[in-house]
């Protein structure tokens, strides 16, 4: 099972109703509710055993919640990144001020495009995604920094979704949750696939560590899959984070 002691999340901006969202949808954005529900995904991880940190939330980006997005934390190292939407770049800045403090950082320069969201990482695998947020260049980033720390660094094309990991995560000891009908699984190395069924998409994204796996709340089945695999799961109602296309993996970092 994967170890992990530390989390670093970031609060929902004041300007949060003004974050990227595909159909509109986070005009309608509840902020008090997605606090709520921001700070249960925070006791939520805390339950599951890290000490959960939390960088001060932005007015200035409305989108600065999906901290995941800032910056890929693999083999005691932090990539800072570029996020793919011009208005999301200034994001990294508070990250990398407190990733600064607690192991080293590497920044991407350029015209790298990258979304943390775009990388599943594995114990020895990082999956970076072509997407609409992340070029070749930044594929190519990620590699160069990761191969010296032993990884294997491998594209995946993703069309439909915004990000590689709207359709699968990583459970550990080797094996990826997929929701089935996305990625085609050979591409996704030597690990073993746990899928879902397509309409329960949406919790394929899942944050799984220490024994155990968060899930958005209303996904019975992936919940069942998740048992059967021998974890305890918790459920967490993600409402408002969704009308911003965000969902579980976007909401922290994991150390
Ligand atoms: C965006 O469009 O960038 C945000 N509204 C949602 C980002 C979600 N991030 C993630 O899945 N890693």
């Amino acid at each position: 099972m994967k170890k992990i002691t530390r989390v670093i999340t970031r609060g929902a901006s004041d300007r949060f109703s003004k974050a990227l969202s595909h159909h509109g949808s986070s005009a309608t954005i509840d902020l008090a509710l997605a606090r709520l529900q921001h700070n249960a995904y925070m006791k939520t991880l805390e339950r599951m055993g890290a000490v959960v940190e939390c960088v001060p939330s932005s007015a200035e980006y409305p989108d600065c919640c999906f901290i995941e997005d800032c910056a890929l934390v693999a083999g005691g190292v932090a990539l800072i990144t570029q996020p793919g939407a011009p208005s999301r770049r200034g994001e990294t800045t508070a990250v990398k001020e407190h990733l600064q403090r607690l192991l080293p950082t590497v920044e991407m320069l350029g015209s790298a495009t990258l979304d943390g969201g775009d990388c599943l990482i594995t114990d020895t695998h990082i999956f970076v995604g072509l997407s609409k947020r992340t070029n070749y260049e930044g594929y190519l980033k990620v590699k160069e920094v990761f191969r010296a720390k032993g990884f294997e660094v491998l594209s995946v094309e993703v069309e439909e979704h915004l990000h590689l990991k709207c359709v699968c995560s990583y459970l550990g000891d080797g094996t990826v949750l997929l929701a089935e009908g996305t990625v085609n699984p050979t591409r996704l190395g030597p690990h073993k696939i746990v899928t879902i069924p397509p309409e329960e998409t949406y919790a394929a994204n899942c944050v799984a560590f220490n024994g155990y796996a968060l899930i958005p709340h209303g996904f019975p089945k992936t919940k069942e899959s998740l048992i059967q695999n021998g974890f305890n799961t918790f459920e967490i109602d993600t409402s408002e984070f969704k009308k911003a296309d965000g969902s579980l993996t976007c909401l922290s970092l994991l150390l």
